[in-house]
């Protein structure tokens, strides 16, 4: 069976073709690249399970093959859960990394250590052409450091220091970021459902 990743983020292919290949699961994994020719779906919802059913809907309709998205970002506790479903989009520009993270740091900027817990979050979807649907959710907790360290990962990795770790995400390795990322627990339950739905 092949299975569409309905994502155009890299970073989030690799991370993803690594946990579903470890999670056993026996499919061809097909990048939302391969169809350059579907639109973006807008991502209106306003949690992040609803991002990523839209994600996967849009590309399971298209292509008439099953689709898993992942809508993900860094919920701040002093900001509310901001970046939140904005994450990507925190400084202005979709998708700009560091603009986000330096305008995160700098409105964290008066915040002390006892005082910047955070969390990662991931939605995973599943969405069969039919119409069938599952979501799953995953979320990493730690601390907020006052500047990046490392070049690992992606997006907020290097200021996202998981609880019991005294390195950033971005200092992991990519095996070790998986084996405790929010990406890493939420596909990890979807995996046994793509396999028990698809056969
Ligand atoms: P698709 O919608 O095409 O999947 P996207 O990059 O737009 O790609 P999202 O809307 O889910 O994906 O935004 C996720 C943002 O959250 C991403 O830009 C990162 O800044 C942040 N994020 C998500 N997972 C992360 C991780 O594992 N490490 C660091 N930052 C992460
Ligand atoms: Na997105």
């Amino acid at each position: 069976t092949r299975l569409i990743l309905a994502t155009r983020n890299q970073h989030k292919v690799a991370e993803l073709r690594a946990i579903l290949s470890d999670a056993g699961l026996d499919v061809e994994l097909v990048g939302a690249d391969a169809y350059p020719e579907i639109p973006d779906v807008p991502e209106t919802g306003v949690t992040f399970a609803e991002n990523a059913l839209l994600k996967a809907h849009a590309l399971a309709r298209a292509t008439g093959l099953p689709a898993v998205a992942d809508d993900s970002g860094l919920c701040v506790d002093v900001l509310n859960g901001a970046p939140g479903i904005f994450s990507a989009r925190w400084a202005g520009k979709h998708g700009d990394d560091r603009a986000n993270l330096e305008l995160l740091l700098a409105q964290l900027s008066d915040i002390d250590a006892a005082h910047r817990g955070a969390h990662f979050f991931c939605a995973a979807a599943l969405a069969l052409p039919d119409g069938t649907e599952r979501v799953v959710e995953g979320r990493l907790l730690g601390t907020l450091r006052t500047a990046p360290a490392g070049d690992g990962g992606f997006g907020y990795d290097p200021i996202l220091q998981p609880l019991g770790e005294t390195r950033t995400c971005a200092e992991l390795t990519a095996d070790e970021k998986n084996a405790i990322s929010h990406r890493g627990q939420a596909f990890r339950a979807l995996a046994p459902v793509v396999k028990d739905l698809l056969g």
